[in-house]
């Protein structure tokens, strides 16, 4: 079938809209119609090159929700007309990750994922006969994609598209951080590097569960009206100050019990991890870094008791955790509407990455 899709053909340059070929789904695939999709930094980050598993020509984006319209032979947990979120972390239930109950990481497609691939090996999209991969298995940059039943999250159906995409990703990767990975109690003092669409719903989740001081760092000024009305306490400009992590330790009394560096910057990393309380203060790495680039810090910050984490997904099982989201969202919750700053149809699709990268926007959302 024909589907209108964003192409990343190459690195570095903008998304090309075309009408591009898509494969009805094989064994175990459902076909989604996507309504909206948001735009994480994740895509900007792939597509400008860093990514060591970015593949082009590719259709990106993994923040979406839609409708399933037809599905494959074996596929048993959905029908045509659910309303779905695609997973990019899939929750298979039963390899050794999911039954572990020590991880979100389900790896029973991990493999042909990383390659642009569904699970057989192959691509469903196409372009005048040449095949172009997929991303993250989700591909919501597209009116139509293929996804593995197991990397889709069935939600209730009253629930708007253009708000509970960013639940693929974003929302939920925010949040769980704080209440899966780090475990947050009610009166710890969080600091949150980096108050984009990633850090204020790490924000969000703090206040949720009941931080004290919640200190966000970032370089943008203009983030931190929308970061106070989220329950930040405290802000910090990195260039006001002579020494952001000495800063963050006075106004914390002594240092963070749980820093999360939603930044993909690995000098932000490690002021993350050295703000943090000496022995027991953690520090949770959510933003990522382009190829070659590592973290470091003097063994003496671990060994005096500072813990390194890092999550993805904010280590939520897809399946069973994002129609709870939904849910919370649709209880009003958790807000997600004044998060979503911008809507505009796919042909703008570049604008929202250029006011991302102009620190203009929190989420840009494509809607179909
Ligand atoms: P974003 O562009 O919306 O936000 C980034 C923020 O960091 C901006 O507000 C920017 O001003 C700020 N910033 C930049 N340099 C800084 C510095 N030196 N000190 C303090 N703040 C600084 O991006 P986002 O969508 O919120 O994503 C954040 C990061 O999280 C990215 O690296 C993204 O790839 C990653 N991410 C990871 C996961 C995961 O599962 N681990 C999920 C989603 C996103
Ligand atoms: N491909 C990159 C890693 C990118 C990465 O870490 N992705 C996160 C999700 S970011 C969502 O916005 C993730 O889920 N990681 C776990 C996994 O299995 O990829 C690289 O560095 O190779
Ligand atoms: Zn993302």
């Amino acid at each position: 079938m024909d589907v209108k899709a964003a192409v990343a053909f190459q690195a570095g340059k903008p998304l090309s809209i075309e009408t591009v070929q898509l494969d009805g789904p094989r064994e175990g695939e459902v076909l989604v119609e996507i309504k909206a999709t948001g735009i994480c930094h994740t895509d900007s980050f792939t597509l400008s090159g860093e990514d060591p598993e970015g593949i082009f020509p590719a259709i990106l984006g993994h923040e979406g929700a839609g409708v399933v319209v037809d599905v494959g032979p074996n596929v048993k947990s959905l029908k045509k007309g659910d309303h779905v979120i695609p997973l990019y972390t899939p929750e298979c239930r039963q390899c050794d990750y999911c039954t572990s109950g020590k991880t979100n990481l389900c790896q029973a497609i991990r493999e042909t994922q990383g390659k642009g691939l569904m699970p057989d090996g192959s691509s469903r999209f196409s372009l005048a006969g040449e095949p172009i991969f997929h991303y993250m298995g989700t591909s919501t940059f597209a009116n139509y994609t293929v996804l593995p039943e197991i990397a889709a999250a069935k939600i209730r159906a009253d629930a708007p598209f253009d708000k509970v995409c960013y639940i693929g990703c974003g929302v939920t990767t925010g949040i769980g951080a704080v209440i899966n990975t780090a475990n947050v109690e009610a009166g710890a003092n969080v600091v949150v590097f980096g108050l984009g669409g990633i850090g204020l719903n790490v924000i969000q989740g703090a206040h949720m569960v009941g931080a004290d001081i919640i200190v966000g760092v970032d370089t943008n000024p203009g983030k931190r009206v929308l970061a106070e009305k989220f329950g930040m306490t405290n802000f910090i400009n990195p260039l006001d100050v002579e020494d952001v992590v000495a800063t963050i330790v006075e106004a914390t009394r002594g240092g963070a019990d749980y820093s999360f560096a939603c930044v993909g910057n690995v000098k932000v990393m490690r002021q993350a991890l050295e703000c943090c309380h000496k022995g027991w203060g953690e520090s949770i790495i959510i933003g990522v870094a382009g190829a070659g680039q590592e973290i470091s810090t003097r063994p003496f910050q671990l060994v005096t008791g500072r813990v390194w984490r890092g999550t993805a997904f904010g280590g939520a099982k897809g399946r069973t955790d994002v129609p709870r989201i939904v849910d919370w969202y649709m209880d009003g919750k958790i807000n997600i509407d004044d998060l979503i700053t911008h809507v505009m149809p796919i042909e703008d699709i570049n604008k929202a990455f250029d006011l991302m990268h102009d620190g203009e926007s929190i989420r840009g959302v494509v809607t179909f």
